[in-house]
């Protein structure tokens, strides 16, 4: 409704304004009295690019389960907005994984599609880069079994994967409500780290290996009003999330094979030998990643970094909005000192928000 509208769009210009210094200038006056005038026209306006960089900024800078958010100020914006077609999308896709991956030396950035009013724009994978999960007659599953379903579109869409554990997916694109369109990646814009052990020479006969960028496809981006539907956004990893993706049993479940490769007693749980294997898997996530020169944070580092964050934003902003659950590390939780760390969830715009499957 256009009043709810234009009450979120006067406070993200108050928010805008304020962090330029020019609380309630004629400059933030005039944009307001602008602003104002189109949504009731309309019902919408239209971001200038400085708003919806600090827009996107500000919506990370919220995101309460994110705990690397001490970079938000750094996040860059490439505009999408012009866009019309999946072919327009595509192209800036590729963009994106080449301005973020950046050789390894990955940067933060988003690229924002047009905004909803202006058409229905959906980038239809959880990620960019992702590896397909290919259901077996048994139920099994070859590849990343978090995709199977994502896989299944594809193959229905006509794409034909070659059954491997590590097979990246195809974009699935849609612009301005239209059917879906899709694209495969070409191989220069997907970087990869076969994951290797600073000891254990066998480790890499497993035959692991992940992507450099996580890029984070399927979320919406909601500031001053304006609905982002695709807006694929990328930082860099946190070694204990690929390790999760290597380790949990519902993905790629390696926990075993690296115990009985390291001489574990699997027999029995008392022997510790699950936290012992996932323990070098994320070793040997860190060495490969700093071997290939890939920028990846440990969990030390960035939980130390975020209870600085936490500090900084009290200072700052009176508080931070933050997800326990989220944000204690999925191995060594109580050595990270986020652990100790009392934290409030609480919901602040401009937001990053779940939406529903688009082929829902
Ligand atoms: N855990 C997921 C990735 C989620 C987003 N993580 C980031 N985002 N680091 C996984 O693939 O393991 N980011 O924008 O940097």
């Amino acid at each position: 409704p256009k009043h709810k509208v234009k009450e979120l769009a006067e406070d993200f210009l108050k928010q805008y304004y304020a962090h330029l210094n020019k609380l309630n200038s004629e400059e933030h006056l005039a944009r307001l009295n602008s602003v104002t005038t189109n949504i009731e026209k309309t019902g919408y306006y239209e971001h200038t690019f400085d708003e919806l960089q600090f827009g996107a900024r500000t919506a990370w800078r919220n995101a309460p389960r994110c705990v690397n958010r001490i970079f938000w100020n750094e996040l860059q914006l490439l505009d999408g907005r012009k866009c019309r077609s999946a072919k327009d999308m595509y192209k800036a896709a590729c963009e994106h994984l080449v301005y973020g991956g950046n050789g390894g030396k990955i940067r933060s950035v988003v690229t924002m599609f047009p905004a909803r009013h202006n058409g229905e724009y959906r980038v239809w994978n959880s990620q960019l880069i992702r590896y397909a999960g290919y259901r077996q007659p048994d139920g099994s599953v070859i590849g990343d079994p978090l995709n199977v379903e994502f896989t299944e579109i594809c193959q229905r869409m006509g794409w034909v994967g070659s059954g491997g554990m590590f097979d990246v997916l195809p974009l699935i694109l849609e612009a301005n409500g239209e059917d879906p369109e899709l694209f495969d990646i070409p191989k220069q814009f997907i970087h990869e780290v076969h994951i290797k052990h600073p000891e254990f020479t066998w480790f890499a006969e497993l035959g692991l290996k992940w992507y450099a960028v996580p890029a984070v496809s399927n979320m919406m981006f909601d500031i001053g009003g304006l609905q982002y539907g695709a807006a694929p956004f990328n930082g860099w990893y946190m070694s204990a999330e690929v390790g999760r993706d290597l380790v949990d049993a519902a993905r790629y479940n390696m926990s075993e094979s690296v115990a009985v490769k390291m001489g574990l007693d699997t027999k029995s749980v008392t022997s510790l030998w699950k936290d012992k294997a996932v323990i070098e898997v994320n070793r040997a996530i860190l060495y490969s990643f700093q071997e290939a020169k890939t920028k990846i944070v440990d969990h030390h580092t960035c939980t130390e970094g975020f209870i600085r964050h936490l500090k900084n934003e009290q200072r700052l902003r009176g508080g931070c909005p933050a997800d326990w659950v989220w944000i204690v590390p999925p191995i060594s939780g109580s050595l990270s000192p986020a652990f100790h760390q009392e934290m409030l969830n609480y919901h602040l715009t401009p937001s990053i928000e779940y939406q529903v499957e688009p082929w829902y």
